[in-house]
């Protein structure tokens, strides 16, 4: 088989994270060269990645202009994707942005009108849960009709913490946003309206937090998807969502943990941080990708899917300053997202 030669843009936690994967346990492809926003951090992190310092770029378009690099990984701060993005799908390179797709909706437009103008995908987004065997069962139980049609969700989404720098905006671009796309996907329907509520602050949160945060989304059928997003709840990543259907209900299976039973009770394990809890499915979601590249076809979360979800973010940063309903306004869907 082909091995696809993969540029990586953004190399802190996250992007040495995809680096070791790649290398380490997926199929297909292979890191042959990194670029940092802040070039001389790439530097000094290329040896530890395996990288001589010939595989470390200034930019991103210095990235995408090599031959060896046949696709790039995105994975630098979001306020670094749009350009990275943009780079990448000009030079008609298929690229694997990080969620959020960009933080801003037009910085989404924009990618999305540089893909309608390639004519066809190059991008796919990081919305890793899709690829999570829970939610895929999740969804089959949906799809199936196994329990009736869906009427009304729950999504939890709590952190132990977040760093010193977190700021409230993140609650809803960086945490809320997977249970926005991860609607989407489930439901197959767009959000058509979007209220935010405040409670009581948590004392673990620093000075000026809001956390946690809720929202209520209700999609073009109407239903509605009541979302909780917790940055410090100090004590686990804990990830839930139960869903009332016509005839029962389903809810995502917890993680695949022995259940331990003793003078305390009954109990299992449950992880840390996101990237112990998704690990499968980022190993899926970004072995999905290489194959895609291989084929040139490429068919996980989209663009399309990056800027609606970044809509309804927007629309629920406006509507936690006037705890009032807003509707979220979307452009008309270009063909190659049909
Ligand atoms: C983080 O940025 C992520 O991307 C995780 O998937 C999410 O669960 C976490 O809450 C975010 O802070």
């Amino acid at each position: 088989m082909n091995t696809v030669g993969i540029g990586v843009f953004g190399v802190g936690k996250m992007g040495q994270a995809h680096v070791h994967r790649i290398n380490e346990s997926l199929r297909g492809a292979r890191v042959v060269a990194v670029s940092d926003p802040a070039p001389e951090f790439a530097h000094k992190a290329a040896p530890g990645l395996g990288l001589s310092d010939d595989a470390v770029e200034e930019s991103a378009a210095a990235l995408c202009a090599r031959p060896d690099v046949e696709a790039i990984l995105i994975a630098a701060w979001d306020g670094e994707h749009e350009a990275a993005a943009l780079e990448a799908i000009k030079a008609g390179k298929m690229v694997f942005c990080e969620k959020p797709l960009t933080p801003s909706v037009e910085g989404c437009r924009r990618i999305v009108a540089a893909e309608a103008r390639a004519g066809r995908r190059l991008l796919q987004v990081g919305f890793m849960r899709r690829y999570d065997a829970g939610y895929q069962q999740l969804k089959k139980v949906l799809d199936d009709g196994t329990v009736g049609d869906p009427l009304l969700a729950y999504c939890m989404h709590r952190n132990p913490s977040q760093g010193d720098k977190f700021e409230s905006g993140q609650i809803i671009t960086q945490v809320m946003v997977h249970e926005f796309d991860i609607s989407r996907w489930l439901f197959g329907e767009e959000v058509t309206r979007v209220r935010v509520d405040r409670s009581r602050t948590t004392s673990k949160a620093h000075e000026g937090l809001i956390d946690p945060l809720t929202a209520v989304l209700w999609t073009e059928s109407g239903l509605r998807i009541n979302v909780e997003a917790v940055c410090f709840d100090g004590y686990a990543y804990d990830i839930r969502c139960d869903i009332l259907c016509e005839e029962g209900g389903v809810a995502l299976p917890d993680e695949l943990a022995p259940t331990i039973r003793d003078a305390h009770g009954v109990r299992h394990q449950i992880g840390n941080d996101w990237l112990d809890r998704f690990k499968d499915a980022y190993n899926t979601e970004v072995q999905a990708w290489i194959d895609s590249v291989i084929d040139g076809q490429q068919s996980g979360p989209s663009a399309w899917d990056g800027y609606a979800a970044q809509a309804v973010c927007e629309t629920a940063g406006a509507a936690m300053e006037t705890g009032a309903e807003h509707s979220v306004e979307l452009i008309a869907r270009p063909g190659i997202y049909a």
